[in-house]
């Protein structure tokens, strides 16, 4: 799983990657500070299932806190992206290629409208960030079609000459973009052209297509960042209203930054995606730093309910790729032989099977597979059992 942080330049998109994964990337308010892409684990935040058992866990990766148990999950933050990045501006065609393998997007936009569309700083509400939605799918849809181009004759000809159809050939040819051939079949129903060969597309059906393309295999949600800025109040209001189809998330990227600092210092008790954090220590703080956290409890949490941070990761994760979080069990034990009690969690995508189970934590339990056990109900499951959010999970397997 991979979720890439993509916007235009100087939008806070490297601040939204700290503040998920606080591994360090270079911020600044100027255009293309990022030019390399960053990786780095971000959580995914899910109710954990200790309390059911009376138990406390001892996650193996991740954490879990207060019954809330963050996940990991790889995240990418890469160079902004200017108009006409898909023909090679600005730094264009890497930053796309470094998305291919991201599994769904998080498109961060300058919420307070104080960044043109290149990036550069102008006066706080005086751009549109509205226009931002647009230009990024459009230099998304105009990179596929740039993928299938590149090709296009020799799939029209083979369509012709071979008995492969169209949905195995576009998919083999759209294959590193993480997109499946089923994907692929209803991508050519929803833009109309399943019935027509690939040598008779004209331009507007290519982009159709590719449209269709990029929302099944880049899935986005909308981070309406800077939302600590008076300007970004209104703009939010309106992005909601212009797209309906996202989910637009509220977000200062910056206070969750400046939030997770002060946790780590001690000075503050807070988890991400809380609505309130408390002072630990009074006297360790001094007039900036209390002056800065009032600032983020008044201007963003009492008004937004969260830094919005949490919120996107969430709703990419669960609400977008529909994954679901499933924990390894015994039903007479829960620990592993360390003694971590449910140290493991796995995210699985959406229909997997209690057999897809097996497979993911060793492909010799698929292969030996004989049934598997719902762990807080003790009941037997098949193998083509449809797995839930939250299931604990026992594997019997031979040898
Ligand atoms: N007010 C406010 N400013 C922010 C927020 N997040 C980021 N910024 C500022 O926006 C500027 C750009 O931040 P970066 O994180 O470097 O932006 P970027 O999108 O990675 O920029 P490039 O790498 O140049 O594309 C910096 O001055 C940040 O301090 C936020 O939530 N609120
Ligand atoms: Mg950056």
């Amino acid at each position: 799983m991979l979720i890439g942080v993509v916007g235009k330049p100087n939008v806070g998109k490297s601040t939204f990657f700290q503040a998920l994964t606080m591994a360090p990337a270079q911020r600044a308010n100027y255009p293309f500070t990022t030019i390399d892409a960053n990786r780095g684990v971000g959580y995914v935040e899910i109710e954990c299932v200790d309390k059911e058992f009376g138990i406390r866990c001892n996650p193996r990766h991740g954490f879990c806190e207060n019954g809330r148990r963050f996940v990991p999950v790889e995240v990418m933050d890469v160079a902004g992206l200017v108009p006409g990045a898909h023909e090679g501006k600005g730094l264009g065609n890497k930053f796309l290629d470094d998305l291919r393998q991201a599994d769904a997007l998080i498109h961060i936009i300058d919420a307070s409208g104080s960044t043109n569309e290149n990036g550069e700083p102008v006066q706080p509400g005086s751009y549109d960030p509205v226009n931002d939605v647009k230009f990024l799918e459009e230099e998304l849809d105009y990179w596929i079609k740039g993928i299938l181009n590149k090709n296009w004759a020799k799939l029209s000809r083979l369509e012709k000459t071979t008995s492969r159809d169209k949905a195995n050939l576009l998919s083999e040819q759209l294959s590193g973009l993480k997109i499946s051939q089923p994907e692929i079949l209803d991508a050519l129903k929803e833009s109309e052209v399943d019935e027509k060969d690939l040598e008779s597309w004209n331009e507007n059906e290519k982009i159709k297509f590719c449209r269709s393309v990029r929302k099944a295999s880049k899935p986005m949600v909308i981070a309406a960042n800077k939302c600590d800025m008076p300007a970004a109040k209104e703009n939010i209001e309106r992005l909601k209203k212009a797209f309906p189809e996202y989910i637009i998330v509220p977000v200062s990227a910056e206070s969750e930054l400046v939030l997770k600092e002060a946790a780590k210092k001690g000075m503050i008790k807070y988890t991400p995606g809380d609505s309130e954090f408390e002072v630990s220590n009074p006297q360790q703080l001094n007039e900036k730093q209390v002056r800065a956290l009032e600032f983020i409890s008044k201007n963003v949490l009492k008004i937004y309910g969260s830094t919005g941070v949490q919120r996107c990761i969430n709703a990419a994760v669960f609400d977008m790729l529909k994954y679901i979080a499933v924990f390894p069990g015994g039903v007479s034990k829960l620990a592993d032989a360390e003694g971590n009690v449910l140290p493991d969690v796995f995210l699985m995508p959406p229909k997997s099977t209690a057999l897809d189970f097996a497979e993911r934590i060793h492909k010799d339990m698929a292969k030996h597979f004989i049934r598997a056990i719902d762990v807080k109900t003790k009941r037997a499951l098949g193998a083509d059992y449809a797995l839930k959010h939250r299931d604990v999970i026992e594997i019997v397997f031979g040898r």
